[in-house]
């Protein structure tokens, strides 16, 4: 375990940093992913990061993997965000007034991706997705939705059913708390099943207002979809006269600059983002084709609604991030790293006998202890998660930080080096090593 040159005064403990937490906050956390409930142990509470790293209250410096859920793909505090956020700060933190940033970032997202010509900015990816649901129904007029068993896209009443992330994580993907009439509206099919959706959209045929999936699944683990099955979506909701909603909150400028709909070619009609664009403050957006969008307020009568929505301070740093990612084209680079860290990870578990099955795509992978394919949340959930505990905790004690769950993606970043994966590697190989013991 490696120790920060910095840290001089005794090390605090991060049981007695959760302790005191706990006397305050609802299980010590802010978000139930945080709390190490599946994993065991007391979290990591942050002092402060830069770049891949994270230097721990205890005096721990961590190679970080889960990169704020996927929001930092420039790393952590990045000179160039925090510079513009500086400046920001100083001119006022939140109006209440249109400001020009706002137009400067809507317009890179709508450059960056062509289904979004009109779009709204909120302050996190639930609102953007609450918003474009909301629009999806005023639009078509019809009531129900389509989701994806183990997708995950929010905390919205109506979406927390089969949903994937902390939902799954701590085994409550149907929220209690939630009447049954909020979520009667939502029907659930398997990922990556073209024929239970499309027997779904028959069954109610008429009345499915939008079909909502993450086009690269990230909240059961990372599963990316089969050939052809983003391109059956499209036109199953072509054939039925439901809209197409990509929530992109972790896809969006991840996988290329632009949303998975680039990078697969295929054009939904709303678009829901947040993570990458926000830069690490909370911004979200949602947008899609004029004709759809203008049934949102002021021009049209679905109400939604912010008093931070598009607060200056946070899209600065989401302007600053989009304008670094569009110069420095870190794309293919981030893919090589990771291709070469998951091929590591994998030669690792071949040498030490365990069975791991990873997936990846561009800069996300996730290790599942299986030996069979995953491709939806029966063969994500089939995984051994003891064996991931032990090698999450493994790994935690040798200096990497991989996301405290089986059902979450880890994101290598801009920042992160040769020397971090090779290191990341060497502890890899330990912690397969303890996934054996008893
Ligand atoms: N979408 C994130 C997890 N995959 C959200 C993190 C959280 O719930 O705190």
């Amino acid at each position: 375990m490696k120790k920060t040159a910095s840290a001089k005064k005794p090390a605090v403990q991060h049981a007695a940093l959760f302790e005191e937490a706990k006397k305050v906050l609802v299980g010590g956390v802010n978000s139930p992913v945080r709390s190490f409930r599946s994993v065991g142990g007391d979290p990591v509470f942050v002092k402060r990061a830069r770049g891949s790293r994270i230097f721990a209250e205890d005096g721990r410096e961590l190679i970080d993997y889960c990169m704020s859920w996927g929001a930092l793909l420039l790393g952590h505090a990045h000179p160039e965000v925090l510079t513009a956020l500086k400046k920001a700060i100083g001119n006022g933190t939140s109006y209440g007034m249109p400001t020009q940033l706002e137009t400067t970032l809507a317009r890179m997202l709508a450059e960056a991706i062509p289904s979004m010509e009109q779009v709204r900015l909120t302050s996190s990816g639930t609102e953007a997705v609450m918003g474009a649901i909301r629009v999806a129904r005023a639009f078509t007029k019809k009531n129900k939705i389509l989701k994806f068993e183990g997708c995950y896209h929010g905390h919205a009443d109506h979406l927390l059913v089969k949903a994937g992330s902390g939902a799954s994580t701590l085994g409550i993907p149907d929220s209690e708390g939630v009447p049954l009439d909020f979520s009667r509206n939502t029907l659930v099919a398997p990922y990556n099943d073209l024929e239970r959706t499309g027997a779904l959209l028959k069954e109610y045929s008429g009345d499915v207002a939008a079909i909502i999936v993450e086009p690269v699944a990230g909240n059961m683990g990372l599963v990316v979809p089969d050939t052809g099955f983003l391109q059956g979506l499209r036109k199953l909701c072509d054939e039925h006269g439901a809209l197409l909603i990509f929530d992109e909150v972790i896809t969006g400028f991840r996988l290329t600059y632009g949303g998975a709909q680039n990078y697969f070619d295929i054009v939904p009609d709303l678009t829901c983002l947040g993570k990458i664009i926000g830069g690490g403050m909370p911004l979200g957006a949602f947008g899609g084709g004029r004709e759809i969008m203008k049934v949102l307020a002021p021009l049209g009568p679905a109400y939604q609604a912010g008093t931070l929505s598009g607060n200056p301070v946070a899209v600065t740093a989401g302007i600053t991030t989009l304008q670094c990612l569009a110069r420095t084209k870190p794309y293919g680079r981030l893919a090589s790293a990771t291709q070469a860290l998951c091929e590591g990870i994998q030669k690792a578990a071949q040498q030490e006998g365990v069975g791991v099955r990873i997936n990846s795509l561009q800069s996300m992978f996730t290790v599942f202890f299986t030996e069979h394919r995953v491709t939806n949340y029966p063969t994500a959930s089939g995984q051994d998660l003891p064996a991931f505990r032990k090698f999450f905790h493994a790994l935690l004690l040798n200096g990497v930080y991989f996301a405290p769950s089986a059902f979450e993606t880890n994101f290598v970043s801009a920042a992160h080096t040769q020397k971090d994966l090779q290191e990341t590697l060497r502890a890899v190989r330990t912690a397969f090593r303890t996934t054996h013991e008893r």
